[in-house]
């Protein structure tokens, strides 16, 4: 009887253990099961990604998870979710980057591997985890050619400098956010802006209405300033400062916004029959934040080969008269 017992036990371990180490270390793509979550899933910036992703999956043949977290707490539960699934491995863009040890050790009790995109997670103290596989863009160097943007549309325009007016849309804990903005900054500086005209637009959200509010506080406060240029964190940051302008009476003669991202949100814009405030976009490319981030995680997941731990992708300006050339020469069609 008690050897039966035993054996029985024995037998379901085993089972038990094979079952664990089959779903740690799969061996064939049709078993691989991949995550994505994403903070913003309306924002059509990572509805790309999530479709360059699937791409991905189709090629290779593993099972892709969607799923959007725009919090906290989702995201942690998304984390639990995939473990319940099965999944190996998920690439996560965090609604709070301070969720960074949290999320480690969520991830690592559901035995997933973790890699995030876009947004890299912190500690405490506000540190980047660099163990966490991360992909995100080279904020710094993206904003400054916003900023090269802007002052040679200044120029372009004849304006004089010491009459124009900056809105700089921001969203500072995020550490993506400040370096695109301050990149933004340091160029302006560098050509002449005032410093004491560029004016902090704090936005509660990262979309298009949170900057909105927060840019027509900074327009009502300076009714005398009638020329303006605007940046951000992305696209939709900038679309609210422009459409704020335009609501205060100001032409898109008057007003220069360059976005970051390229993604629908700023192509619906560059095809309006007549130029808005909207400038242009620094395009940056979804399918590497999506496709590739999606193929790194799979070879990690199959093949044991971890993805580099930081990858930063680069950007191009487009306007509504470049916008196609530059979205084809990123492979985007
Ligand atoms: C952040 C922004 C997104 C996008 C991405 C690359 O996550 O919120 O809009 O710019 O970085």
């Amino acid at each position: 009887m008690r050897l039966w017992k035993n054996l029985l036990m024995a037998l379901a371990m085993s089972v038990f253990a094979a079952s664990v180490a089959e779903a740690a270390d799969p061996k064939d793509p049709k078993d691989v099961k991949i995550g994505f979550v994403v903070k913003q899933p309306e924002e059509p910036w990572f509805q790309d990604e999530w479709k360059f992703a699937d791409i991905a999956a189709k090629e290779k043949g593993f099972t892709l998870i969607k799923i959007g977290a725009e919090d906290g707490e989702k995201a942690l539960s998304a984390i639990d979710n995939l473990g319940a699934q099965g999944a190996q491995g998920v690439i996560i863009c965090t609604p709070d980057v301070k969720l960074g040890p949290g999320l480690v050790a969520r991830a690592k009790a559901n035995q997933l591997k973790l890699m995030t995109v876009d947004d890299q997670l912190v500690n405490s103290k506000g540190k980047a985890l660099e163990d966490v596989p991360h992909m995100g863009i080279s904020a710094t160097k993206i904003g400054e050619a916003v900023g090269q943007a802007i002052v040679d549309q200044i120029k372009a325009r004849g304006w004089n400098v010491k009459d124009v007016g900056a809105i700089r849309v921001s969203y500072d804990q995020l550490p993506t956010a400040k370096d695109r903005v301050e990149g933004a900054i340091s160029v302006l500086k560098q050509n002449g802006f005032l410093a004491q005209n560029i004016f902090d637009a704090p936005q509660s959200k990262t979309d298009t209405e949170a900057s909105l509010n927060a840019a027509t506080v900074v327009l009502n406060k300076n009714p005398n300033i009638k020329k303006w240029v605007a940046f951000g964190l992305n696209d939709e940051a900038v679309l609210g400062a422009v459409r704020a302008t335009e609501a205060v009476g100001l032409k898109g003669t008057d007003v220069v916004g360059v976005g970051i991202g390229g993604s629908d949100a700023a192509i619906n814009e560059f095809k309006k029959p007549s130029p808005t405030g909207f400038y242009g976009s620094v395009i940056i490319s979804p399918k590497r934040h999506g496709y590739e981030t999606t193929l790194n995680m799979f070879n990690w997941v199959l093949a044991n080969k971890p993805p580099e731990k930081l990858t930063l992708t680069s950007g191009k300006l487009a306007t509504r008269d470049t916008y196609v050339a530059v979205r084809k020469d990123l492979g985007l069609q």
